[in-house]
């Protein structure tokens, strides 16, 4: 069977639940990477069984989540941590979450994977138009929700085994105008889709893993909910 790492799942309402769903459903092992904020009670969730029902697949059994690793995709790794965020004690509590030491973690567990999901974007000034987005804004949104992706590829490629496939979720609002889809989330999304290109081709060459982005129809994500949408 093929083994996934499905990044940004933090409760049962988004892509990344439903894409690790098919997924078992079609034999898969899942292992989820879930925002340290989020992860406890993601995790607590999952244990009291609060998940249960949406747990069960079309055979009639549950998805099982081989192991939940906590992941902050915007930093590469230990340096780069700055001290408010060390010592925040939502991020205290869990350890080796930066994108290298999920994917060294992951290579200590399991040795390899043969699928990566990247499903995970934030844009802290979402709700404001673009003449509105500050320059920090704007460098967060495309730090969280498009190089993110480049440096989990980055990071996973050496595991990632060879035939494997990877993919993100983007937004049509890349290429077209959807007012209310601000904060530099437009220009994340088409920087991510004008990256899965040069992606494809670099990870295609160095080690035959596939690259691709789905544009996403609405979903009543958390996500979602948040812009309003
Ligand atoms: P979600 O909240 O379930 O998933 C996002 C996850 O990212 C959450 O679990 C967060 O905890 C996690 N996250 C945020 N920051 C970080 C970080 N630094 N490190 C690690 N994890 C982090 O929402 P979702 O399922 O909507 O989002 C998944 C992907 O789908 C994202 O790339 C979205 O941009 C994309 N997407 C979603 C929708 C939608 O409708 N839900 C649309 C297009 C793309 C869309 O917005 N009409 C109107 C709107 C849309 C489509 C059509």
């Amino acid at each position: 069977g093929k083994r996934a790492f499905i990044a940004g799942v933090a409760d049962d309402n988004g892509y990344g639940w439903a894409i690790a769903k098919s997924l078992a459903a079609a034999g898969a092992e899942i292992l989820v990477g879930t925002w340290v904020p989020a992860l406890n009670i993601f995790e607590s969730s999952l244990r009291r069984g609060k998940f249960d029902g949406s747990r069960i697949l079309p055979n009639g059994s549950m998805m099982e989540i081989t192991k939940v690793y906590p992941l902050d995709a915007v930093f590469d790794n230990p340096d780069e941590v700055p001290e408010d965020i060390k010592t925040n004690k939502r991020y205290a509590g869990s350890s080796k979450w930066t994108v290298q030491e999920v994917a060294e973690s992951v290579k200590e567990d399991f040795g390899n994977i043969d699928i990566l999901v990247h499903s995970l974007a934030n844009g802290p000034e979402v709700t404001k138009p673009l003449l509105e987005t500050s320059r920090n804004g704007y460098l967060a949104a495309i730090s969280a929700s498009s190089y993110s992706y480049v440096s989990l590829l980055k990071h996973f490629l050496p595991i990632l085994n060879p035939g494997g496939s990877s993919i993100s979720l983007t937004y049509i609002a890349s290429e077209r105008i959807i007012p209310g889809y601000g904060g530099g989330m437009s220009s994340a999304k088409a920087a991510l889709e004008s990256d899965t290109r040069v992606l494809a081709f670099e990870a295609g060459r160095k080690r035959k893993i596939r690259v691709n982005t789905i544009s996403a129809g609405p979903l009543r994500s958390r996500a979602a909910k948040a812009i309003g949408f």
